[in-house]
């Protein structure tokens, strides 16, 4: 391939990742922005193999065919609720890509000052983001326990790691490439320190960061090898991973300093709620029925436990029946509904339901008090009112769907257990609030047949 159109196809394969990461930002044109994106991935790898002066092509292949076994296992294997775990390796894998680049690098380039910095740039963050990411995959996967790590002198030893870093820095830009791997070493240490304090409520905004990270490593290693299609596409990656966590960020009502700094969501924690209180209207599937069947309006509230229980067939089957009827039906998604951005979005797509009818968390909330009924599913941390009501709780100020201000909510749960965050939720004893104890997929089912006798 001629330098020049070498050229034009990198060019072209940058213009397709950002065309089909904008036609990624509604569900209608999702699937085809996917398409144009890997389009441009196979453009990219096509002429990157042809280009450049590989090293050989047999050892290229197998490794394509060893890795595409693998991903085809894992793509068929690994259950939508544990893709945060997923994600965070394949951002790890990057990062770590990336070091590899660069230090592979070293001896082929001459290196003057800047090639230098970009290399100690590619090995300082992709290492963290590699390390990190194994920790956040350890901590999601429950390998190592989710809760904040917390101990004496952790501040002395975050500082000696940072202070040895830097050392690394200087001495691999004063002394050269010797030191890379020491350098390698002190990021990756770093990277392992700073993830164990933060707890398991914060992964998916950790992640999120780390998929930033792995997209400016990414860039950086574009720069030390020259490749104009790895600077554009790993600054894309940053770049969306930095708007992905700022919405992350805004949906928790943190900041990503707190997040990054630690500490939250220790278990425990006194709900303030007493015994005599924690009474709940136990519900059968015909009172539900009855409940949404003379409704005017509904509003679903689907939650991790919709996913868990694969139960989007069931709600969308409910919501066909009780438009039937002339209910008006809505789907109120949080942003951090589930495990993973967007995961309602995907779960309730697959059951067809309808794009029009889901709002979002802004436009929904006021719509609550005019709402006969609001039917949560598997929910719980995300329509928690103790986020808004107290200033102790470790949700305070955490932005949740209203669902209390409707006229009666309807709770489908197997049990009181609390969320993800851990924590009690006073909206299960509420007077206006009816508990349908259930799996999601055998309560919904039962209130569809019970709503078709009504
Ligand atoms: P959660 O607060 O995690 O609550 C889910 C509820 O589903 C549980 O209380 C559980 O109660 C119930 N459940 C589990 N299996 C069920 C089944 N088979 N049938 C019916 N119910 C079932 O979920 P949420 O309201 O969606 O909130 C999401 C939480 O995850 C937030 O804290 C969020 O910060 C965090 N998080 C979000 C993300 C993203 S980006 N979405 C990623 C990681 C973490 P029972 O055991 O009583 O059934």
């Amino acid at each position: 391939v001629s330098y020049t159109l070498a050229g034009f196809l990198y060019l072209a394969a940058a213009a397709l990742f950002i065309v089909g990461l904008r036609r990624l930002s509604s569900p209608r044109t999702a699937r085809s922005g996917n398409q144009l994106a890997a389009l441009g991935m196979l453009v990219a790898v096509v002429v990157t193999l042809a280009d450049r002066q590989v090293v050989s092509y047999t050892t290229i292949i197998a490794g394509m065919v060893v890795g595409s076994a693998v991903g085809a296992v894992l793509a068929r294997r690994v259950a939508m609720t544990a893709m945060p775990q997923l994600v965070a390796l394949f951002n790890g894998f990057g990062g770590g890509a990336s070091a590899l680049v660069a230090i592979a690098e070293v001896d082929r380039v001459t290196l003057e000052a800047g090639t230098l910095v970009t290399i100690v740039l590619s090995v300082v963050i992709g290492t963290v983001t590699l390390t990190g990411s194994l920790v956040a995959f350890a901590k999601l996967q429950g390998l190592i326990g989710g809760a904040p790590l917390r101990y004496r002198g952790q501040a002395l030893v975050d500082g000696a790691a940072l202070a040895a870093l830097a050392g690394a820095v200087a001495l691999t830009i004063i002394a050269g490439s010797d030191w890379l791997w020491p350098l390698a070493g002190t990021a990756g240490l770093l990277g392992v320190l700073r993830v164990l304090p933060i707890g398991g409520a914060d992964m998916p905004v950790v992640i999120a960061f780390l998929n930033s990270l792995s997209g400016m490593a990414a860039s950086a290693a574009g720069f030390v090898i020259g490749s104009n299609a790895l600077i554009i596409s790993g600054a894309l990656v940053g770049a969306s991973g930095l708007i992905l966590t700022s919405i992350m960020v805004k949906a928790m009502n943190r900041t990503l300093g707190a997040v990054l700094l630690g500490g939250f969501g220790a278990v425990g924690g006194d709900s303030g709620i007493s015994d005599a209180d924690r009474v709940a209207n136990r519900a059968s599937a015909e009172d539900v029925a009855i409940a949404l069947a003379y409704a005017r309006s509904v509003i679903v509230v689907p939650g991790y436990g919709l996913a868990v229980a694969q139960a989007q067939h069931a709600i969308r089957e409910l919501e066909r029946e009780l438009t039937k009827r002339g209910v008006e039906v809505r789907y109120a998604i949080h942003p951090v509904a589930g495990r993973m951005p967007g995961h309602m979005n995907v779960l309730l797509a697959e059951a067809d339901v309808d794009y029009q009818r889901l709002v979002d968390l802004e436009d929904i909330n006021p719509d609550f008090p005019h709402t006969d009924v609001a039917l949560v599913v598997g929910a719980n941390d995300v329509v928690n009112p103790a986020a808004r009501e107290d200033p102790s709780s470790p949700i305070a100020g955490m932005p949740i769907l209203d669902v209390d201000r409707a006229m009666t909510v309807v709770v489908v749960k197997r049990s009181l257990s609390p969320g993800f965050a851990g924590i009690d939720n006073p909206l299960f004893y509420r007077e206006n609030t009816l508990m349908l104890f259930a799996d999601a997929k055998e309560g919904l089912t039962e209130v569809v047949h019970a709503v078709k006798d009504v």
